[in-house]
């Protein structure tokens, strides 16, 4: 399976949707000039990552949602999808009546939504936080989603989707594991220096590679990540977009923070021999033994 991942370069608040588009599509037609027959783009594709900002103005805030996918200034991606034969994954900021979500979909090569996420781990804040250099109030803009962590059927493959901080979290994985994904695509904007005292600026992207890389090789799956990269609006956001191996390796990995397409022919039946052996759910699984896992949201320091 010939897949890409195309990493987003800075998009500034000013730029206009038809203007990222255009970016989109030159990147779609890269990847199929390559070959690939699916391509990954980044969380909140079609805009600057705006949660960076406490916007009050409805208005403004409306701004950044799409009523309807695919739209007017959406259509030209899903058209060109169709005459390229080429699937992809797409993060926006979805409005839903009233409610805001922080959504990704799959379009299959004929230009076709096929599935639908709604990011379940929303980090940061709902207000502005005193003292932080960055701030992150995803929390102020979207609702918990509320469609699980559900895996699509892709001719023969099984592509699930995770959004960002979700990619952090070895549930996600795990629950789209246990419906056989062979596939998850993840978009992400992650900045450096978030936080009150801020972190070693090389930490973000190892935290962002050991994630991906455990999750592939703790789930039997491929694992194709794609970053919006770059200094947006004066803030560096990681780049490291990468294609990860069922082996946990990392088969190929953006060089650049802008612009740019990776792709790998992924052999679908390298998970088969972990899925066989060392990871054969059915015979080494103890799910009696997990309970705490869904009885517990937090650490219990409560007598043992
Ligand atoms: N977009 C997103 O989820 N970003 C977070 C940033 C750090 S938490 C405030 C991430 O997990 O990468």
């Amino acid at each position: 399976m010939h897949i890409a991942v195309a990493q987003v370069g800075p998009i500034a608040r000013s730029d206009t949707r038809a203007r990222t588009v255009a970016r989109l599509c030159e990147l779609l037609k890269d990847a199929a000039s390559r070959g690939a027959k699916w391509v990954t783009f980044p969380e909140l594709t079609l805009t600057t990552f705006f949660p960076r900002w406490s916007i009050e103005d409805p208005r403004e805030v409306r701004s950044f949602f799409e009523t309807e996918m695919p739209g007017k200034e959406t259509r030209p991606l899903f058209d060109l999808a169709r005459e390229l034969g080429v699937g992809f994954y797409l993060g926006y900021a979805e409005l839903d009546g009233e409610r805001q979500f922080n959504t990704s979909i799959l379009v299959d090569g004929g230009g076709s939504i096929i599935g639908k996420y709604r990011k379940i781990h929303i980090p940061g804040d709902a207000q502005s936080q005193d003292g932080y250099p960055i701030q992150h109030l995803e929390k102020k803009y979207f609702q918990v989603g509320d469609l699980g962590f559900p895996v699509f059927d892709a001719g023969e493959t099984r592509i699930g989707m995770c959004i960002c901080n979700d990619r952090r979290w070895p549930e996600t994985y795990r629950v789209m594991s246990l419906q056989a994904v062979d596939l998850v695509m993840v978009g992400y904007n992650t900045p450096t220096g978030y936080g009150r005292l801020g972190e070693p600026r090389h930490l973000p992207l190892l935290h962002n590679h050991l994630s991906l890389q455990a999750a592939a090789y703790q789930n039997t799956c491929w694992v194709a990540a794609a970053a919006k990269a770059g200094v947006e609006e004066g803030i560096h956001m990681i780049g490291g977009s990468c294609i990860v191996a069922p082996t946990g390796e990392i088969a190929v990995q953006a060089l650049s923070e802008d612009d740019e397409v990776i792709n790998y022919v992924c052999d679908m039946s390298l998970a088969d021999g972990y899925r066989g052996n060392i990871f054969n759910y059915e015979r080494h699984r103890r799910p009696e033994h997990y309970r705490a896992i869904v009885d517990r949201v937090g650490a219990s320091r409560s007598p043992l």
